[in-house]
């Protein structure tokens, strides 16, 4: 890899962490955030290093765990926090907040709160991209406690009957909603489930960008030869609680430290930088650019307007005109 491009990767996973340590703040310091808040800081890696291997045209579509894919496809940070604080430009114009981010412009559809729902339209999706002919890939991501959905195992079931072009990444952090995996699946390794369906899987070290990257590589290119889905289970953990307000008491006590310590996906890349001579003032530059971004994207949501009252009605159906 080019040093730009790793550069890049460091850029983006610093800008994810800061954005959310910052929403966390705005959240339950400021009340500036409301409803839901589900952080992605631990599992940066798997957005960053799936989302590069990419190329533009390619579905992505995730669940609620959002914000983190919508800054790896690209959505700004003002836009994205916009959105956070129900403002009218926010990514979706304030409708969706943290959970429904999407952009048309970058094939990222969301961003949804039903577990396990958005893995059908992914398969849908893929379908599309079969039906005409092109060699389009989506990426759908969902966490491990999706995997005992029904709609997975449908969506798994007919992604494969159809050879869909599809890549299945269950980002396995080890818990759902406070419940561990061994609570909650009879099967412990989440890839065991697409080997039910004949779909290729593999476990792959999720805090690692480099092992993320050349597995998604693979993959996505696998998928446009026609290969049919492919499935990857990255290994990785989530630092917060589920949502804002989880204390996290189910995990066991310096199970967070050990993840943090040994495997931050950040801390790891800017090891590799340094041995690989980049210099420290480079990477310090990149993490000052960083804050002011995020502080200008606080300042530029924070000065935005909320939705006009007259666009109430806009964007649902039956719409206004329609019911007048
Ligand atoms: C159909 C449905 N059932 C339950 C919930 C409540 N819920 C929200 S997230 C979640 C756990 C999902 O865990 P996982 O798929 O591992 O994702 P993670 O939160 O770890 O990223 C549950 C049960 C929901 N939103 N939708
Ligand atoms: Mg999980």
């Amino acid at each position: 890899m080019d040093k730009d491009t790793l550069l890049d990767w460091y850029r983006q996973m610093v800008l994810i962490r800061r954005f959310e340590e910052r929403s966390d703040e705005l959240y339950q310091l400021e009340g500036k955030i409301k409803g839901f808040l589900h952080l992605y800081i631990g599992q940066e890696a798997v957005a960053v290093g799936s989302i590069a291997a990419r190329k533009a045209g390619d579905h992505i579509i995730t669940a609620y765990r959002d914000h983190g894919h919508a800054l790896a496809v690209g959505i700004s940070a003002n836009e994205v926090m916009a959105e956070l604080m129900g403002k009218a430009t926010g990514v979706v114009g304030g409708r969706g907040g943290s959970m429904h981010m999407a952009s048309k412009a970058r094939t990222f559809w969301g961003g949804y709160g039903i577990v396990g729902a958005h893995i059908s339209l992914g398969v849908g999706l893929a379908l599309a991209e079969k039906y005409k002919g092109s060699d389009a890939v989506c990426l759908c991501y969902f966490g491990d406690g999706a995997t005992n959905i029904g709609y997975f195992h449908e969506s798994l079931n007919m992604a494969a009957v159809w050879d869909l072009p599809i890549v299945f990444i269950c980002e396995n952090n080890k818990y759902g909603m406070g419940t561990s995996i061994e609570k909650a699946s009879a099967t412990h390794k989440m890839v065991d489930k697409a080997k039910a369906y004949n779909i290729p899987g593999k476990q792959i070290d999720g805090m690692d960008i480099f092992a993320v990257y050349e597995a998604s590589q693979k993959a996505i290119a696998a998928c446009r030869k026609g290969k049919g889905p492919q499935f990857l289970e990255m290994m990785t953990y989530r630092y917060q609680g589920h949502s804002i307000g989880d204390r996290t008491r189910y995990r066991p006590e310096g199970e967070l430290d050990e993840w943090r310590d040994a495997k931050d996906p950040i801390a790891t890349l800017q090891a590799h930088l340094l041995k690989e001579g980049v210099e420290e003032a480079e990477l310090v530059a990149i993490d000052q650019e960083i804050m002011k971004e995020v502080d200008e994207a606080v300042q530029f949501s924070n000065e935005s307007p909320l939705p006009a009252q007259d666009t109430l009605f806009d964007h649902i159906y039956p719409s206004n005109a329609e019911a007048n």
